[in-house]
């Protein structure tokens, strides 16, 4: 693989995987993964068939949201290692053919980040917390917050200062939201973007890319009768609502489209084909769109598929409606079905041997697909969600809410042994969220000497996509197949998926490989299979 392609960038047809630090892999026994960790695993990233990196954010934080809660863009959490660590991963990376993705976070910082404290310290009405959206207090209302809005997390999305002002967090208490409006703070964000690709960035995560901007005004949010203000797309008990249109002043207001409009000329000046990619919990496809117009960002998480229910119809929609909404752009999709803030996709599907099997079964389709897929370490094991005991979450959810949260997503991954922690480092002793007995069988260790597990099958799947989806061009044509399967052909390739209960007969064709045994030359039910 070369690291510079002008005719076609590399991200536009990636397979990305997802690291989640803290639980990916310990170098040094504190329980807590680590960039050295990464950087030891490497060759089974490599092994897998992965082209990229995404690492969740590894700069200095309290960690009151994991690292989401920024405190020095410019740094690396001693938790996790040093800038001399993260350039050793990368180096190392590099030379394993591997991009790295850096998650930049840019709605909000840390409340011990410098600007933070320093808009305490500088009281009202000051040019320091004009960096912030601090909002004084009504004498008449002393307790009422400015506006109705919620945090992400649960509870109201306003605090109060020591000195008794407002600040908006649209997520915890920890995480003020920085005032875009002020170009201070767009000059900052474009110094931090130089800093990482200056140093290797081959590119960009934008955390919460919907939401740098609010309506000017700060509004209060619309609710029909009965209903209670609402700031997320995933219930605080991570079950899904679906994206039905709602009345949201807090999130993709017009102006932030101007802030990547900047960060694409940035990204230009860099050789590399350095990319960006927004997580934006837009309304409609459109809305997504608009984020990789081709002076924008790169690509979007496309959240359209993860939040379908299991049927052929719903997964054609979400195909069809993909390809629609990026063509008129030229943007290349994105698809993914797991990631560390919703429920994994085996359980999502119901778990056990169904759940599995329905996973493996959309990750095949998925990968059929054309553009770039994102997938989320653990689901190659097809781990579930892990239920975690209440003493051991600290998902800013969990505190604010007393819903489980999302910790049962963000389980240490299981290397090799038959106990925890699974040789999840040396010298680990107790990893930060404890691994459930039931995950034996399921290392890393087992799973690579059968060739019927889900990481032999991941390896399988990520080898054909190479050899034979990356072939097969960019046009996708929908067949009909009867109501329960989904089927589309690439090229010369047909993509098939089971959603029903019953066998389905298979196309014509050579199988290139299936999510599962077949049946008499039938595609059984929860089963996908790719045919020649
Ligand atoms: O999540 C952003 C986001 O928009 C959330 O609505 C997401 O749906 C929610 O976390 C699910 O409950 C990003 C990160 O991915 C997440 O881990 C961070 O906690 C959040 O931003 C704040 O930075």
């Amino acid at each position: 693989m070369t690291l510079n392609d002008p005719m076609s960038p590399w991200w536009r047809h990636a397979v990305c995987y997802q690291v989640y630090v803290r639980s990916f892999a310990d170098s040094n026994g504190d329980g807590v993964g680590d960039l050295p960790g990464i950087t030891s695993r490497l060759p089974y990233l490599r092994d897998l068939g992965v082209d990229s990196l995404w690492i969740t954010p590894f700069y200095t934080s309290p960690q009151h949201d994991h690292g989401y809660d920024v405190a020095d863009y410019r740094d690396v959490d001693p938790l996790f290692g040093s800038l001399a660590d993260a350039d050793a991963l990368v180096e190392r990376a590099h030379d394993l053919g591997l991009r790295l993705i850096v998650d930049l976070v840019p709605n909000h910082t840390s409340d011990e980040h410098v600007w933070f404290q320093e808009a305490l310290a500088a009281g009202s009405g000051s040019p320091e917390r004009d960096r912030y959206i601090f909002r004084p207090v009504d004498p008449a209302a002393p307790d009422e917050p400015p506006n109705n809005w919620s945090s992400v997390f649960g509870g109201p999305a306003w605090s109060k200062s020591p000195d008794g002002e407002w600040y908006l967090h649209l997520f915890d208490r920890t995480q003020p939201d920085l005032n875009w409006r002020n170009p201070e703070v767009g000059d900052m964000f474009e110094d931090v973007l130089r800093f990482w690709l200056d140093r290797w960035a081959d590119g960009f995560r934008i955390d919460v890319a919907h939401g740098l901007y609010k309506e000017a005004g700060l509004r209060d949010q619309v609710v029909a009768e009965g209903e209670r203000p609402s700031s997320g797309q995933v219930n605080t008990d991570h079950s899904m609502v679906s994206l039905e249109l709602a009345d949201e002043p807090m999130w993709d207001q017009p102006e932030v489209h101007e802030v990547y409009r900047r960060w694409h000329q940035v990204l230009q000046e860099y050789d590399g084909d350095r990319m960006a990619v927004a997580e934006a919990w837009t309304q409609t496809p459109g809305s997504m769109a608009a984020f990789v117009r081709p002076d924008e960002l790169d690509q979007a998480f496309n959240f359209s598929w993860l939040l379908a229910d299991w049927s052929a119809e719903a997964f054609s929609d979400v195909v069809t409606g993909t390809l629609a909404a990026v063509e008129p752009v030229g943007a290349s999709p994105t698809w993914v079905l797991s990631n560390h803030d919703v429920v994994r996709h085996a359980t999502r599907y119901g778990g056990g041997v169904q759940g599995l099997a329905r996973a493996r079964a959309a990750t095949l389709t998925m990968l059929a697909l054309p553009g770039s897929a994102y997938i989320y370490q653990g689901e190659e094991l097809g781990l579930e969600q892990a239920e975690v005991e209440p003493e051991f979450r600290q998902d800013p959810s969990w505190l604010r809410t007393g819903e489980p949260g999302r910790d049962g997503c963000r389980v240490p991954i299981p290397w090799r042994g038959t106990e925890a922690p699974y040789g999840f480092g040396p010298g680990t002793e107790q990893p930060w969220i404890p691994q459930p007995a039931t995950w034996a069988g399921l290392t890393v260790e087992d799973q690579l000497a059968d060739p019927d597990s889900t990481l032999s099958f991941y390896r399988r799947a990520l080898a054909a996509r190479r050899a034979v989806a990356a072939e097969a061009g960019e046009s996708v044509t929908m067949v009909d197949a009867g109501a329960d399967v989904l089927a589309f052909s690439r090229g010369d390739l047909t993509v098939v998926l089971n959603c029903g209960t019953a066998p389905a007969p298979l196309p014509e064709g050579e199988v290139v490989i299936a999510s599962g045994p077949l049946e008499s030359g039938k595609l059984p039910a929860d089963t996908a299979a790719w045919l020649r």
